[in-house]
């Protein structure tokens, strides 16, 4: 599978049937998020996420850290106006494009950008001894990849406040709480589950996947009204699909519907 990627340093792909597995694999600094990996991060999203044999992505990071943020030591001496020509954020926004789900399989460290990432992601499972958090006060920043904005929508003012003003780690037990993810397991167990719910995932008729999810995110974006307009729009857009004409006969006949994920 990393042939069609070429020479990937810092990312590791691979597959398992419908599933598309990618992990960040920078272990010497925790997986931190420097240019180059964010780049071929992307680059390996957007080519799963348009080929039609893949219907779920898992992201995992290693087993001390999902990833322990972005490369502080790529950014500590830049100026704000090299932040600002770099502008870094047009690529790691280009996740919340994907179209498929992704699943963030997250053991360790989940610190500042890899806790954005993985709430960039769609669903999150996570070990037992996992940490979260959004440090970056700690370091004389704000979250840049948007933890403010994403963590507020997911656990409230009240506790987003208290996380990102203290900077205080929480682990997969808080998070789970706070309705930040979807599962916490055994640490040896998160990827297992984590590609569990993606084959289940990958099983459902593809592009009512992709439409659900993009509607789900619509929540965050807009209006009830114009949410429900959009739900409905993409509601009647899946009757232009065959899986939708297959699903519903199969239902008449009592049988399975067998996909064809069109
Ligand atoms: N950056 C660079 N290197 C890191 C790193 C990071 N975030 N985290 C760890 N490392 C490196 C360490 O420097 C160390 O390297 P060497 O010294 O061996 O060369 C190696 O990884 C192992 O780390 P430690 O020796 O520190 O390991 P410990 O077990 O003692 O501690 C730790 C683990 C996770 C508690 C600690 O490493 C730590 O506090 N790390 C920093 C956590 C943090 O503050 N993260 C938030 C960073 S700010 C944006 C996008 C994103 C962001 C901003 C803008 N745009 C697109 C605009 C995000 C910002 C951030 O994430």
């Amino acid at each position: 599978m990393t042939d069609v990627f070429g020479n990937l340093q810092y990312v590791r792909v691979d597959r398992e049937q419908r599933v598309g597995l990618v992990q960040l694999h920078r272990p010497e600094a925790l997986n931190a998020l420097n240019g180059d990996l964010m780049q071929e991060l992307v680059l390996v999203l957007e080519t799963l996420d348009k080929d039609p044999t893949l219907g779920c992505l898992v992201l995992s990071g290693g087993e001390k850290a999902f990833a322990a943020g972005a490369d502080i030591k790529q950014m500590a001496q830049a100026s704000a106006v090299e932040m600002l020509r770099q502008d870094d954020l047009a690529v790691w926004d280009r996740i919340r494009l994907i179209k498929k789900p992704i699943i963030a399989a997250v053991n360790g460290y989940a610190l500042g950008g890899g806790c954005e990432v993985a709430m960039m992601c769609d669903l999150i499972i996570a070990g037992e001894n996992a940490k979260f958090g959004q440090p970056e006060i700690n370091i004389g920043v704000i979250p840049g990849a948007g933890g403010t904005q994403r963590l507020t929508r997911a656990v409230g003012k009240a506790k987003a406040m208290e996380l990102i003003l203290t900077g205080r780690p929480f682990k997969a037990a808080e998070a789970l709480e706070m309705g930040l993810i979807n599962k916490v397991v055994a640490d040896d167990q998160v990827l297992t589950e984590a590609k569990a719910m993606a084959h289940t995932i990958a099983e459902k008729p593809a592009i009512a996947v992709q439409l659900a999810k993009k509607t789900i995110l619509k929540a965050f974006e807009t209006t009830l009204e114009e949410g429900l307009d959009y739900e409905r729009k993409l509601f009647y857009l899946s009757f232009a699909t065959e899986d939708q004409k297959e699903g519903m006969q199969a239902f008449q006949e009592k049988r399975q519907p067998t996909w064809k994920h069109t």
